[in-house]
């Protein structure tokens, strides 16, 4: 069966149609529309899919967000503009009339990257580095969601009690620190303005302070996987967003990670699927048991 597989990201929405074989068809990206109040959003969904939805027998989204019974609700609303709420499934079956089945980005993601590890693992981890930082943790070889779909949120552990207040409303939060826009907010002098992607093309440039932010954030990356790697016991770590896929990060997290001991170890890689995790993750667990 044809999947409509759909990524809503605080910075990027993309869209493709997912057959049996796992290979994406017609990828279509979009950015998440600056003003996100529920009708802008509704606006540039149906823009994303119309072309693709008659080809598809069901939807399958991965969504920034605590996703439950259908529902978007942000943790962390200001990277949505403010948006709190929004009802995905209801939505986006009334745009496309097929069947529409939804999970958080990271944990689906999460799901395609555990899929694309080699050899018997049963644990591991997944840390998406993005507008925010989202995660996801396999255990005993099961995808943690949750009750509450709040299981693998990462980056709302507390890296530094004097730290940044998060939009999640918590102070030091992973995310405020090291994500792309964590990164960005830490800039200072001529760097004030300049988002997470402008700050990589200066460090790669030689620049002293864009450089420091991003080993910053790698650190925090970094001090997050041996967290994980002591309430997990993960074998295999996986980066992945913008920020963890930018040249030289994960070599920074790396680094890093060597500081600490021994046992918070864990194997690393950038993720498999690349920007593809959260749309592929989607349509695997939304064709379930049909595959
Ligand atoms: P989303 O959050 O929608 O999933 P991304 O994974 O693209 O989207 O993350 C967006 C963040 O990544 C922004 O902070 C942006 O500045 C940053 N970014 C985008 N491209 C790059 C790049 N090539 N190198 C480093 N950072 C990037
Ligand atoms: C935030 C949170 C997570 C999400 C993560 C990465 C919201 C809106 N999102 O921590 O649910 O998985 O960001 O999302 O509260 P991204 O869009 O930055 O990739
Ligand atoms: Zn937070």
């Amino acid at each position: 069966m044809t999947t409509l597989a759909i990524d809503i990201g605080c910075t990027k929405l993309a869209a493709a149609l997912i057959g049996h074989d796992l290979q994406l068809q017609e990828r279509r990206e979009l950015p998440t529309p600056a003003s996100k109040t529920p009708d802008a959003l509704q606006d540039a969904l149906r823009g994303l899919v119309t072309p693709q939805q008659k080809k598809a027998r069901q939807v399958a989204v991965a969504s920034t967000g605590i996703i439950q019974e259908g529902v978007l609700q942000a943790l962390n609303p200001q990277n949505l503009g403010g948006l709190l709420h929004f009802p995905l499934i209801q939505t986006l079956e009334t745009i496309t009339g097929l069947p529409t089945w939804a999970i958080n980005d990271a944990q689906s993601a999460t799901w395609a990257e555990y899929h694309a590890l080699a050899g018997d693992i049963r644990e591991m981890a997944f840390i998406t580095v993005s507008t925010g930082v989202g995660g996801g943790i396999v255990s005993q070889g099961k995808l943690l969601i949750g009750t509450g779909g709040l299981a693998g949120h990462l980056g709302h552990t507390q890296a530094d009690p004097h730290g940044p207040v998060c939009g999640c409303g918590r102070t030091g939060c992973v995310e405020a620190i090291a994500s792309g826009r964590g990164i960005a907010a830490a800039a200072r002098g001529k760097l004030v303005g300049c988002d997470a992607k402008a700050i990589f093309a200066l460090a790669a440039n030689g620049d002293e302070q864009a450089l420091s932010l991003i080993r910053h954030s790698a650190q925090t990356i970094a001090h997050l996987i041996a967290d994980v790697k002591t309430i997990t016991d993960c074998q295999h770590v996986v980066i992945g967003g913008s920020v963890g896929l930018a040249e030289g990060y994960l070599a920074f997290v790396q680094q890093f990670l060597k500081q600490e001991p021994p046992a918070y170890h864990a194997k690393l890689s950038v993720a498999h699927y690349q920007h593809n995790a959260g749309l592929l993750g989607a349509a695997l667990l939304a064709q379930g048991d049909e595959r």
